[in-house]
């Protein structure tokens, strides 16, 4: 039988496995600033939550938007703190990714030695065992190791579900928050009782996997840190004070990981925005691009009050248009098209017929709603215009002026999102007029807005008074692929 000692590989994949998990949970603490709020319902409708980490009240007096809800955490908290999502995010699928490949080939290389058998048990033994190790905890005392193990019974237990369940429900629970997994698999999401209730799983397992981290650590300390440390570096015990040296060095080296990646996000988001995003790109064109919306919500789970982002626009000119029902709005759809249009919305009614979509919206914030649209299929406007063979992206641009209508946001100028022109045949790919059979309310994006079913919320431009086919995005704005990937550095494709 193999030796349950501490090989190389295994010495390795543990501190990996340090940097990686630390990294996803400091960014993952990012991610829940945005919206610190935990629900049981899928609609997030506010006042529902039944745990909130902010201490923000919202005004009941005058309009407010999700965005008026984000929280700044510290730095020494978020990875890297102070209201950045964007950052946050790509730090936290980058380390998630690093952290699954680290553990697939933990997985692999367990069960190729016969090193499995440190964690999970062969005799039914080991449960009264652990419960006889509980007591002697209980007792201040430190219980027998199992024969001819390294683990006694109760960390054979524990370390064997925080490897083979915790970290599966974690991944599982995390990939259940992609919009592109959630619309292709609508069961599975709700098979867990809903968006929210996954969000609410993963946040559990993210102190489940901080709680581990505590209390290994405190073990370590009480039991023998010298000990430990040296099975954990040299793989068996000797040289007690190098090893005790040494783990300090290997600390000092993950904090000041953590410490480079703050400290680069906060100065330079740019560098981090596009050198993180093309490491995470190829996964999610290869692993989620490829998923189509197949939703199909109930009538009767549409949420009565769907969540609100973003402010409309303040101008005179558009709330003219409003109270006119919208009457003198026209629609540009040119650039790389062989038949550019100017369409009212009776114009864009009468171009196809009217599809209903009952979906989920995903904010990157964290939210989420559900409303049936009603419009016209992007697909049908593109065969209408019939894009140019050079034309690649298309271009949504709106009426509203950051700068004048959300002047607490990071950035200026007209709010704009592209997306790649190959999504415009997806199924659920709509340029939405009506909400919940209604004409589109102005803070939904009156009167036209799109429905993107397979990604985040912030590419679905609401106020849209013009669409550009284009053959690359690099001249617009700060060329990154919209407003929202200029000023607050999200990635331009957003599955997840
Ligand atoms: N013009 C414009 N469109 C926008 C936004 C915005 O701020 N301005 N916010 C986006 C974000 S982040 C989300 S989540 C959705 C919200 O849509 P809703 O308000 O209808 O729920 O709109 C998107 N479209
Ligand atoms: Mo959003």
């Amino acid at each position: 039988m193999t030796e349950l000692d501490f090989p190389a590989w295994l010495r390795i994949e543990h501190w990996l496995n340090f940097l990686f998990l630390t990294l996803a949970l400091r960014s993952g603490l990012e991610i829940l600033a945005t919206h610190p709020k935990l629900y049981r319902r899928p609609d997030s409708a506010p006042g529902t939550e039944w745990a909130r980490f902010t201490r923000k009240t919202m005004p009941t007096d005058k309009l407010y938007d999700t965005l008026d809800e984000e929280e700044s955490y510290s730095p020494l908290v978020a990875l890297p703190g102070r209201r950045n999502l964007g950052m946050g995010r790509h730090w936290h699928f980058v380390s998630v990714l690093a952290w699954i490949m680290v553990g697939a080939v933990y997985y692999v290389l367990l069960f190729a030695t016969g090193q499995w058998r440190r964690y999970i048990p062969t005799s039914w033994s080991v449960f009264p065992q652990a419960w006889d190790d509980a007591v002697t905890y209980l007792s201040f005392n430190l219980p027998p190791l199992l024969p001819g193990e390294p683990l006694d019974a109760i960390q054979k237990l524990t370390y064997a579900a925080v490897i083979f369940l915790l970290a599966p429900f974690q991944i599982l629970t995390g990939a259940l928050q992609s919009p592109a997994i959630e619309a292709r698999f609508p069961w599975a999401v709700r098979a867990f009782g809903g968006r929210q209730s996954v969000r609410t799983l993963h946040f559990l397992g993210l102190l489940a996997f901080a709680g581990f981290i505590v209390i290994h650590l405190a073990m370590v300390f009480f039991w023998s840190w010298g000990q430990l440390n040296a099975l954990m570096i040299f793989g068996e015990v000797r040289n007690i004070y190098w090893a005790v040296a040494l783990s300090f060095v290997i600390i000092a080296a993950v904090v000041a990981a953590h410490a480079a990646a703050t400290v680069w996000s906060l100065r330079r988001p740019r560098s981090v925005q596009r050198r993180l995003g093309a490491i995470v790109g190829p996964f999610r064109r290869l692993l989620l691009r490829p998923l189509r919306s197949r939703q199909d919500y109930p009538v009767r789970t549409v949420s009565e009050q769907h969540r609100v982002n973003g402010k409309p626009p303040d101008s005179t000119e558009y709330k003219v248009m409003a109270v006119h029902g919208f009457q003198d709005w026209r629609l540009q759809v040119g650039g790389l098209v062989e038949h550019p249009m100017t369409l009212d919305l009776d114009g864009l009614r009468q171009l196809g017929d009217r599809q209903r979509q009952r979906v989920l919206h995903n904010c990157v914030q964290g939210w989420s709603s559900i409303a049936e649209w009603g419009g016209l299929p992007l697909a049908e406007l593109v065969a209408r215009v019939k894009p140019l063979p050079d034309a690649r992206y298309v271009c949504f641009l709106t009426m509203q002026d950051t700068g004048r209508d959300e002047p607490s946001a990071k950035g200026r100028g007209r709010f704009y999102e592209v997306i790649d022109l190959a999504l415009a045949s997806y199924p659920q790919v709509l340029l939405a007029y009506e909400m919940n059979g209604a004409p589109l309310p102005i803070q939904h994006g009156a009167p036209l807005r799109l429905r993107v079913e397979t990604q985040v919320g912030f590419k679905m431009a609401k106020w849209i008074d013009g669409i550009e086919f284009v053959e690359d995005y690099a001249g617009i704005g700060h060329g990154m692929g919209g407003w929202r990937e200029d000023y607050v550095h999200y990635d331009k494709d957003v599955e997840v």
